[in-house]
């Protein structure tokens, strides 16, 4: 099956059988294919190289026609739609939905990207000196690096590139190790729709293939002025400071931790499915998973006890089945990590439901588990982590000030929510002394965000944000530029500086 969706998706089978990397699918452990890894001696600077020639063609573009391309690109996903959602699920495990619902966010942020080219905008700004005209322009930046993730193995890679693209940059990709296939396949449809645009530089997007040392490399490289990483934070702290010493950007989308507060004049039933979707949704593996619970003690019990029996009904299993819920995690790795976490949860006074392994004999290869439900006597240590696995630590609290404290008692900063009907409490939290972190929502679950609006987080989240609003302005170099149009010179601040 992974032959078919890869030859509709224009990827050759000679293509992925000869590599070192063996691709493994986290549905059953089958191997999918053997990806060329690109080599640490020169490949990463070599491509670099490409990229800023590219660039230096690409940002002489107009940005509308530059929008044409990513326009054209946005109709091979819509045409792929199915197969490239398909290839997410079978690479990265999430359930066929959501691998479809990955590929709508790339054409979304691709018809976001194609009206933004025509609304690039500067400012004209008042000049204190006689006959001049200041503005700011906005620039195309250079080659962008981006790394991204195996959660969202092609949307995130697609937030960033197509913004960069109309704002005039080259762009390089180094996709998790764990799913180059769905970056293969992506890249074949970015080559089918720059086929169509005629005249694309060469080199404008491309992929490398590789580990940590790759990802390093091009981090390194002075020519990348801006690297987008989206990751955990370990991953992010071993990142930034590359890219810091030479004095590079970077843009962070890092850990999260994210919380609800369940008030006592929510709905209940609302509240529920909010839960659900965003605790085990991808099998817990969504940087905007919910993992912390704080419900006001009045409702505690009785919401705690509709979740045990929701949960006792999820259907776990391939994801490729309708019906499915809960997909596999993506290795043992995450299947070791999150019983760590829930000895933890135990040895701190956590009482577990849930957890265990499931479909073992059916798929011994692969990490299945039924999504846990921890209560917890306090937020602990192990509640401090962000275990990237279906935990939800749940907490009771008696009132608004206490389960804000709460939420914002992490390092983390991503997102957050509030279920209420109490419009106090749900203009507070989103109040400046309210939550902390970059999204905010009421009776609106912590996940699932819309491109339109910026995304991204606070403290060890890293602080960038990508996607919607104004995020693009960290695609280009602003430039304040004043002209004199007068037979004068004289100097700002009124200084007077005669040489005759
Ligand atoms: C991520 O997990 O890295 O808000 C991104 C969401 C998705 C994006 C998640 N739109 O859950």
């Amino acid at each position: 099956m992974v032959a078919d969706v890869l030859k509709a998706l224009g990827v050759s089978a000679e293509e992925v059988s000869r590599g070192d990397l063996i691709v493994r699918s986290p549905i059953d452990g089958a191997e999918l294919g053997r990806v060329k890894s690109d080599s640490p001696d020169g490949e990463v600077d070599l491509k670099v190289g490409w990229s800023v020639i590219a660039f230096k063609e690409w940002r002489e573009v107009p940005a509308p026609r530059r929008g044409e391309l990513v326009r054209l690109f946005g109709e091979e996903l819509r045409a792929n739609k199915e197969a490239l959602g398909r290839l997410v699920t079978l690479e990265a495990g999430k359930i066929l939905q959501e691998g479809l619902g990955e590929v709508q966010e790339m054409i979304d942020i691709c018809d976001f990207a194609v009206g933004l080219s025509r609304q690039l905008y500067g400012l004209t700004i008042a000049s204190e000196r006689p006959g001049h005209r200041m503005m700011e322009t906005w620039h195309p930046l250079g080659p962008v690096g981006v790394i991204s993730a195996f959660n969202f193995p092609v949307a995130v890679w697609a937030w960033n590139a197509a913004l960069a693209l109309v704002c005039g940059d080259s762009v390089i990709w180094k996709p998790s190790e764990k799913t180059p296939l769905t970056a293969l396949a992506t890249q074949k449809l970015f080559e089918r729709a720059a086929v169509k645009f005629g005249n694309a530089p060469k080199g404008l997007s491309q992929v490398i293939q590789g580990g940590r040392v790759i990802g390093e490399q091009l981090a390194a490289n002075p020519h990348v002025p801006l690297i987008s990483a989206t990751g955990s934070t370990r991953m992010g702290k071993a990142l930034a400071p590359v890219v810091a010493a030479r004095l590079g950007r970077s843009l962070l989308e890092l850990g999260g931790n994210n919380a609800m507060i369940v008030a006592p004049s929510a709905d209940l039933k609302l509240a529920e499915r909010a839960i659900t979707f965003a605790a085990v949704g991808t099998a817990g593996q969504r940087c905007t998973t919910l993992r912390r619970l704080f419900v006001h003690e009045s409702v505690h019990e009785k919401l705690v006890a509709r979740l045990k029996t929701v949960y006792g009904a999820i259907k776990i299993g391939n994801p490729l089945e309708t019906g499915t819920l809960v997909g596999p995690l993506i290795d043992k790795a995450a299947f070791d990590g999150m019983q760590n976490a829930l000895s933890q949860a135990k040895a701190q006074g956590g009482k577990v439901t849930g957890g265990a392994r499931a479909l073992e004999a059916q798929y011994p290869n692969a990490h299945y588990v039924q999504p846990a439900i921890v209560e917890m006597p306090t937020q602990s240590e192990v509640m401090r982590h962000e275990t990237f696995a279906p935990i939800l630590y749940v907490l009771p609290y008696s009132n608004f000030d206490e389960a804000l404290r709460l939420q914002n008692g992490v390092v983390q900063g991503l997102s957050s929510c509030i279920f209420t009907r109490d419009m106090q409490e749900a203009e507070r939290f989103v109040a400046a002394a309210g939550s902390d972190c970059g999204i905010a929502n009421v009776n609106i679950g912590p996940s699932g965000a819309e491109i339109g609006g910026a995304f991204g987080g606070e403290k060890e989240t890293g602080g960038g944000r990508e996607s919607g609003s104004d995020s693009w302005k960290a695609y280009m170099r602003r430039q304040t530029a004043t002209v004199n149009y007068s037979n004068a010179l004289p100097l700002a601040q009124g200084i007077k500086f005669d040489t005759e």
